[in-house]
């Protein structure tokens, strides 16, 4: 019986040594940029976008959709749009975001064409814009409805829509000479409403990329990866600012980029972000999508965050 007992403690303890991060998206995946969601059916959606093998330069060819009711066990709904499927683009499926508006869900996504030369940048092709598709399901198929990028300059990424209260959904991205910059979309999700406006960020406005803007409690939180790295972040009673710079969420891991998203579920706040992670790879470090959870002081400043093992998956209200 002792014995017996003694078995049970070490299998519970090797369990729980393995912990949840990265998560179990799918043997031999590697997926990056996670972008989380939850939508009516309360299930938590994660669009990421998909690195190849060995990756060089990110050159990356689809996006893909997952969904899970406890950030544990979660289902592969496969690449949801490719490269293959946008006319304007043939490489650089970078970091997408979704939204749900009208009875319709969207997906904004990072393409581009050309390629970047490192050696001599002037005689660099590449360029990158962004693109909307819609989909009457959460997991696609997405079309590229418009055909056509939302705008041509400036060279553009990291798109990232936040929809308010109200229904008016912002457009923030990282582009060149326009970062800090925001755009309402037009009602139908399939344009722009006007040009690019900048946002006062208190005066500092570091390198970044990845902008990430949610609410709570009436506070609107911007948060970035500063320099690409580290993850930062302002406050506002505003989605258009002005911003107050609050500081570090997560320092950087070895010189790394990072990309996260930051979303309430089942009683909890989850940071999704990725990790540079040498896991069963004949290459090195590979990027894994992982969870933390994100706690608040009570005047609303967010206590750093620690990448652990473990991840999420306890402590979620289930009722
Ligand atoms: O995944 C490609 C690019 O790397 C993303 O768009 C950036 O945010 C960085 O994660």
């Amino acid at each position: 019986m002792k014995l017996k007992s003694l078995g049970v403690l070490l299998a519970l303890l090797a369990f729980g040594a393995k912990g949840n991060n990265p998560l179990n998206l799918g043997e031999g995946l590697r997926t990056a940029d996670p972008s989380g969601h939850v939508w009516n059916d309360g299930r938590m959606y994660l669009y990421t976008s998909h690195d190849l093998e060995c990756q060089e330069d990110f050159w990356m060819k689809d996006w893909y959709a997952f969904s899970s009711s406890d950030l544990v066990n979660w289902t592969n709904h496969g690449p949801v749009l490719s490269v293959d499927d946008v006319s304007w683009a043939d490489n650089y499926a970078w970091a997408p975001d979704a939204a749900y508006k009208n009875g319709k869900y969207y997906l904004v996504f990072p393409a581009g064409t050309g390629h970047k030369d490192r050696e001599s940048p002037s005689k660099s092709t590449k360029w990158m814009g962004i693109g909307i598709a819609e989909s009457e399901s959460p997991t696609g198929p997405f079309k590229d409805v418009i055909g056509k990028p939302l705008w041509t300059a400036p060279y553009a990424n990291d798109p990232s829509l936040f929809i308010d209260d109200d229904g008016t959904a912002y457009l923030y991205v990282h582009a060149q000479g326009y970062d800090y910059h925001v755009v309402e979309m037009a009602d139908d999700m399939l344009r722009v409403k006007g040009p690019l406006q900048k946002m006062d960020m208190g005066g500092y406005e570091p390198k970044m990329e990845g902008p990430w803007v949610f609410k709570r409690n009436g506070v609107y939180y911007f948060t970035m990866p500063e320099n690409n790295r580290i993850l930062t972040y302002y406050t506002s009673l505003s989605p258009t600012g002005p911003w107050t710079y609050q500081g570090q969420i997560m320092e950087q891991e070895a010189n790394s980029n990072n990309h996260h998203s930051i979303v309430g579920y089942k009683g909890q706040w989850i940071l999704f972000y990725h990790r540079w992670l040498d896991i069963n790879s004949d290459c090195g470090r590979q990027r894994h999508v992982a969870a933390e959870y994100l706690h608040f002081n009570k005047d609303g400043t967010i206590v750093p965050v620690k990448r652990s093992e473990k991840g999420v998956g306890h402590r979620l209200n289930n009722r």
